[in-house]
């Protein structure tokens, strides 16, 4: 696994004349950052704060309140006036179940029903002394309650609602839309981490349980902090050793840790386990010494933590043992570890991701995307009450656009829950901004239309289209088919490096979390929210900040997948750069089949694969045609020419094109939007995310280039904008005068450009070698940009020079995916002269790249380029 830390950054020094680039480590948050909650709130609060119980959560609760608020006489002034009316001296806030508030005060108006993890915070102030009640419909309600409370000044409500004296005739109230609200961590307990960008685990290392597990607890006040309420600590591949006596015993010590702020342990399991760590001759479901071993294990489990969540599987599924070796079913398995935790309260997440990975994909009928709805609708009402099915969001796998998984509508009888991913494995590794919460929002918000059928499944009754909505997010709360289970589950993968190793990206954490407690929120809001609390709430930079987070998305779809082809990454690899044909001739079925002609998978009825009808009839009739499919999902249900003509009007060859380089500029213009709140941010902060955004923007410069060329050369057909293969001020390193430098093709071949670079062989050339080029065209001032590729674990070092006058030296250090050229590692490095006016240039100029490579990385280079002088940044 990379362990996918961005570590370096280019710092620009000028000498007069002379630019000098260093890098520097970027100090990037520790574990214990408190991100969101790193400030205090804007709650004053007078007088006293009790609980009326000894349990952890409502003590957690009493102190998180005193933690949040600010002494009044440490107010400086800017508070809102609201919050001194209403927390005054004398007052007394209680917290507490409403039970507990009832029982003491019967006057108080605490309303009945409130649902677990609900709070109800009222005020009355109209006596001698105010009084405040948070009460919750459980601990965990009061805890969260007290959250909400904190969170209230900055979330960006109007005056009125957060002028605390409205609390008495309008209590603040709020109840969890989802009984299950969890983070899946993918940890290992070697300490590593998969699919984990933010270090390595806080929870495991050595092969057991860390012993200070400080980090557990701070993470866990996060997630309690946007209400989520378990956190399954282990990776659902290779589960086995997780339940040895010894392991169990560890986890019972994060159990702990996590308790006192309402987050339950669960622990992924692997189903094989009675034979693996068991010593059975077999991991049969129906067979009653496995039954009786999971039952004795799951008692041992709740003997060690009594308030175990449950268990996590992935069977039969890249490579994880499952129930298909004994011809049994998902629901014989799932029901099998259900019995053993139903006496204790567990319930049972059996992941939906589960597709056969060696398709053959010469056969035009197989599609990877039917396999979730093929396996599992059949199984409806077969699974016990307290399994619940997680369902990935769409029918692959964590692309950056896929459609809704149909199976959310194909499970009347079974609980089921959304899967999404916060670590941002397909989308980028926490290297590039891309906030998901637009994408959730899309896929919670999309009507299934799963009811709108007559009593005989007839789309139309007596004349009239059935036309009930039955959204993603009511299916999974259990509304639309009356469950009492279902949820959101997000993906985590958190480490020892400031939780994801990216500071931008933990607003992905902040909104699964809020999304997951209310999904009606806009994914705008809860930018909004996010960014008051963390970055700052100068309006410019709230507005700045949401404005780059709603844009990153779209931007990352653009330069890399288009049209619902997928992101079109290294599919068997990293999942990173440009690999357009991983995906395909291969069994893992992702496929895009593109050819001369056309692109796409034909997933219609009439003449695919048939997964269009996996839907109910309204949206399968919308997904047959691609005169239907929205844009934007085209190629993932159709096969298509180069061609045809989208709703917009563009064909899809010049839409590929086009979109790339808009995606380009889009991430070019985050840098931009980033810059101009320069001297209103945290320097180290404002620094170490321009050095990211920097990076981004080249390396979707480095996406554009792979998909535009390619698409250029397979389907022949130019750009009617002139750019595609066309790059004016390019200066190729393979057509330079190379001085031990080695021409190199690159594999694949449109991760460089014109597929070839070079490269510098320590051992022949240990001086370093060059690549030069006259400069030929106008006198004036340019940026240089330099597109080298930057190998771990090795360090190589440039130099750009005119005239032999060095302009920009810099070294090739940071940590990126693969371990030879491609565009995993293509990074691009902008040196822009003295105050960033220009590096002056005349023809004839003599413009030199010098590489040192070390024994790991042979300072290859790809090109150079010039560009027209932008601005001073
Ligand atoms: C934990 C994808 C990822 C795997 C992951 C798998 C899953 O295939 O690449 O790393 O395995 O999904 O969700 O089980």
């Amino acid at each position: 696994m990379a362990s996918g830390r961005f570590e370096a950054r280019k710092r620009i020094v000028f000498f007069s004349g002379l630019a000098i680039l260093l890098p520097t480590l970027v100090a990037s948050a520790q574990t214990a950052d408190q991100a969101w909650l790193r400030e205090p709130s804007r709650l004053v609060l007078f007088g006293k704060v009790i609980a009326f119980g000894n349990s952890p959560i409502e003590q957690t609760a009493v102190q998180e309140l005193s933690r949040s608020i600010q002494h009044p006489a440490s107010v400086k002034g800017g508070f809102s006036q609201f919050a001194l009316r209403a927390w005054r001296e004398g007052s007394l806030t209680v917290i507490g179940t409403a039970e507990e508030v009832r029982k003491a005060y019967p006057n108080v108006p605490v309303p009945s029903g409130l649902a677990p993890g609900e709070y109800w915070i009222w005020w009355n102030g109209f006596d001698e002394h105010s009084f405040s009640v948070i009460a919750g419909g459980d601990e965990r309600g009061a805890l969260y309650g007290v959250f909400a409370l904190r969170r209230l000044p900055l979330s960006g409500e109007s005056f009125p609602r957060t002028d605390l004296s409205n609390f008495h005739a309008h209590p603040l109230r709020s109840r969890p839309a989802m009984p299950i609200r969890w983070t899946d961590e993918w940890d290992n307990a070697n300490g590593t981490v998969e699919r984990g960008y933010g270090g390595r685990s806080i929870f495991f290392e050595g092969g057991k349980v860390r012993d200070d597990l400080s980090a557990v607890g701070e993470y866990a006040r996060l997630l309690a902090s946007v209400g989520i309420n378990g956190c399954n600590v282990n990776n659902v591949n290779g589960a086995a050793p997780f339940l040895s006596t010894e392991m169990l015993q560890g986890l019972a010590r994060v159990a702990n840790t996590m308790r006192p702020w309402g987050v339950r342990l669960a622990i992924s399991v692997d189903i094989a386990s009675p034979q693996k760590i068991g010593g059975l001759k077999t991991f049969d479901p129906l067979d009653p010494a496995v039954q009786a071993w999971w039952k004795a294990k799951v008692d041992e489990i709740y003997a060690a933590i009594p308030d175990f969540a449950g268990f996590t599987v992935k069977a039969d599924s890249e490579g994880q043992a499952g129930p298909a070796s004994y011809g049994r079913s998902p629901a014989d398995a799932a029901n099998l570890l259900a019995h053993a935790l139903a006496p204790h309260g567990g319930v049972v997440l059996y992941r939906a991701f589960v597709y056969n990975n060696h398709l053959d994909y010469n056969d035009l009928k197989a599609d990877r995307a039917r396999a979730a709805y093929d396996i599992f609708h059949p199984l409806d009402g077969k699974f016990a009450p307290n399994v619940v099915v997680q369902i990935k969001y769409g029918p692959i796998d964590f692309q950056a656009r896929e459609p809704v998984s149909p199976l959310f509508a194909g499970l009347e009888k079974t609980s089921s829950a959304m899967e999404v991913q916060i670590t941002q494995e397909y989308t980028g590794q926490q290297r590039h901004l891309v906030y998901l919460a637009p994408m959730w929002k899309e896929m919670l918000d999309f009507d299934l239309r799963a009811q709108n059928r007559g009593p005989h499944g007839q789309v139309f009754v007596r004349g009239v289209e059935q036309n009930r909505a039955t959204t993603v997010k009511e299916i999974i709360a259990g509304k639309t088919f009356h469950r009492s289970l279902g949820g959101m589950i997000g993906v985590s993968c958190v480490g020892r490096d400031g939780w994801l190793g990216s500071p931008l990206a933990m607003a992905n954490l902040y909104a699964f979390g809020r999304l997951a407690w209310d999904p009606n929120l806009s994914a705008e809001r809860i930018a909004q929210e996010w960014t008051r609390q963390t970055i700052g709430t100068d309006p410019q930079v709230v507005a700045t900040v949401t404005k780059m987070l709603m844009q990153s998305w779209p931007a990352y779809e653009h330069y890399t997948g288009f049209l619902g082809s997928q992101t079109l990454t290294d599919i068997t690899g990293s999942h990173y750069g440009p690999n357009i044909e991983s995906s395909e001739r291969n069994g893992w079925g992702q496929w895009h089949r593109d050819d001369a002609q056309g692109i796409g998978m034909d997933r219609s009825v009439a003449t695919g694969t048939g997964f269009a009808g996996q839907y109910p009839p309204a949206v399968a009739k919308m997904y047959e045609t691609a005169a239907t499919t929205p844009d934007n999902l085209l190629l993932f249900f159709h096969h298509v020419p180069y061609t045809y003509k989208l709703h917009s009007g563009e064909t899809v060859i010049q839409y590929i094109y086009d979109s790339h380089y808009q995606g380009a500029e889009e991430a070019a213009r985050l840098v931009d939007e980033w810059e101009s709140l320069k001297g209103k941010l945290d320097p180290q902060l404002y620094n170490d995310v321009l050095a990211r955004l920097e990076y981004q923007a080249g390396h979707a410069i480095v996406w554009r280039d792979a998909i535009v060329q390619y698409f250029l050369k397979e389907s022949g057909i130019p750009d009617a904008r002139d750019r595609a293969g066309h790059y004016p001020g390019r200066l190729e390193a393979e057509l330079a005068r190379l001085n031990g430098y080695k021409i190199i093709a690159i594999t694949p071949w449109e991760d460089a450009s014109g597929g070839m670079a070079v490269g510098c062989d320590a051992s022949a050339a240990p001086n370093g070698c060059t690549a030069a080029w006259t400069y030929t065209g106008p006198a004036g001032h340019f940026n240089i940009a330099a597109q080298y590729f930057d190998l771990q674990p090795g360090t190589a070092h440039f130099t750009l020079s005119v005239n032999n006058q060095m302009v920009a030296t810099w070294a090739a250090d940071a940590l990126l995916p693969s371990r030879r050229p491609n565009g995993d590692n293509a990074t691009r490095l902008t040196a822009r002269g003295p105050d960033g006016h220009g590096i002056e240039l005349k023809p004839g100029d003599v413009l030199l790249v010098k590489g040192t490579s070390d024994a790991n990385d042979p300072a290859a280079l790809d090109y150079i380029e010039i560009e027209p002088a932008a601005p001073a940044r």
